[in-house]
């Protein structure tokens, strides 16, 4: 049996009502679906979710011992696979040097760097952006919250395993690892519960970064007490089995306090798709202003797609593939009175398919004008399928 998520009303249209975030509010479970929907996602605003949301987790019970890692779980359940790991005092361009590890010589690391009191002449290894859940399918690890349901990105990548990928992370590090300043994948929103350990992080609503670059553009790498005195920020304290919600295009810097375990999804829905579009048209802009010297060879727009993808990690096509399977299934449970089901748990109401119809409406439509305008649209869709498709969610919407 799947647990209905559901909202008030199939259309929001006033994110007006926001207003400003003062400080970042810490909820328990006694905020509903439909508060969260409204109040953090659709106001795009960030939130701490108290430790009740993960205390059944199978990893919050067997991966901790006294308030510490479990070594010697994690290295029987996970010993002999290989696992991506940051060097933290170890810079490359934006982000730190990552090399693979078997996950044995990892822990023996930490250990020894524990019993050694993190030494400083010892490295500080971080393990990080690790697809536990998709490399261990039949490792019970936890359940993602209902405030986290509508999550089309994993939506897409579970239902294509042929792709092999997807945005649910394991991280784990001792006291000391950290991540540099950065906004998350394709401006998507993350969440982050720490099973085991504190973090502190600060955060910048979008745009209070644009203080933060340099002559070029590019970002600070690590925000110092100098720079934040003239900014507005917000500061969090994570505690063991609090959620950190983190709103889209919101650039973040994270410290494990202690030795931390946590658990995070990226993840993309109706209320930020616009703002991950918008991203991309920008992306792609910056990318074709930078080729543009050679405008005039053949192949330009697909050598422009080619950019986009390797710089932004998602091209024109992709998008296109991912919104159409969203709205597929949207339309198919609305007219096929059928569920979508989503991580084995939860099904969407009505008003939540038709308020993802309405959203995918809007970027479709945007996406084929687009790509019309820049002569790409029989590039990235065969047999017009993005205007039968468009065509198909006004009519439903119509009726
Ligand atoms: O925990 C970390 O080190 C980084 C987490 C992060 O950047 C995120 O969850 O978006
Ligand atoms: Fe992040």
């Amino acid at each position: 049996m799947s647990t209905l998520v559901e909202i008030d009303s199939s259309s929001y249209p006033d994110v007006d009502m926001c207003g400003t975030v003062e400080q970042v509010e810490r909820i328990d479970s006694t905020v509903t679906y439909n508060e969260f929907f409204t109040k953090y996602l659709l106001c795009n605003k960030p939130c701490v979710i108290s430790s009740q949301a993960i205390e059944n987790w199978p990893c919050s019970r067997e991966w901790v011992l006294n308030d510490a890692p479990n070594f010697e779980v994690l290295r029987t359940l996970f010993g002999h696979s290989t696992v991506p790991v940051a060097d933290c005092d170890k810079k490359f361009y934006n982000s730190q040097v990552t090399d693979d590890m078997p996950m044995e010589n990892y822990l023996d690391y930490w250990i020894d760097y524990k019993r050694n009191q993190y030494d400083k002449s010892m490295p500080s290894l971080y393990l990080k952006d690790w697809h536990c859940v998709k490399n261990f399918p039949d490792v019970p690890i936890y359940e993602v919250s209902q405030y986290f349901a509508s999550d089309w990105l994993n939506e897409y990548y579970i239902a294509h395993p042929e792709l092999n990928d997807d945005y649910m992370f394991v991280y784990m590090g001792p006291k000391g690892t950290w991540t540099p300043f950065h906004a998350d994948v394709f401006m998507s929103y993350s969440w982050s519960a720490n099973i085991v350990g504190r973090k502190r992080w600060l955060l910048l609503q979008p745009h209070e970064e644009d203080q933060l670059r340099d002559l070029n553009g590019q970002l600070v790498y690590n925000i110092v007490s100098e720079e934040l005195v003239k900014l507005k920020y917000f500061e969090v304290f994570q505690e063991a089995g609090e959620i950190m919600f983190v709103p889209s295009g919101w650039h973040h810097q994270v410290w494990n306090l202690d030795d931390t375990i946590s658990v995070n999804h990226n993840w993309i829905n109706g209320c930020n798709i616009t703002v991950v579009w918008n991203t991309l048209k920008k992306e792609l802009r910056s990318v074709m202003k930078e080729v543009d010297d050679c405008k005039d060879m053949t192949n330009w727009n697909e050598h422009c797609q080619l950019m986009l993808k390797a710089s932004h990690g998602m091209d024109y096509k992709q998008f296109l593939e991912f919104i159409s399977f969203i709205a597929k299934n949207r339309l198919h449970a609305m007219l096929k009175k059928d569920r979508v089901v989503s991580f084995n748990k939860y099904h969407f109401g009505r008003n939540h398919c038709l308020f993802d119809l309405r959203a995918l409406e809007i970027v479709l439509e945007d996406v084929i004008t687009d790509a019309q305008d820049l002569s790409v649209y029989n590039l990235i869709c065969e047999n017009d399928e993005a205007r039968v498709l468009l065509k198909n969610i006004i009519e439903c919407l119509e009726s």
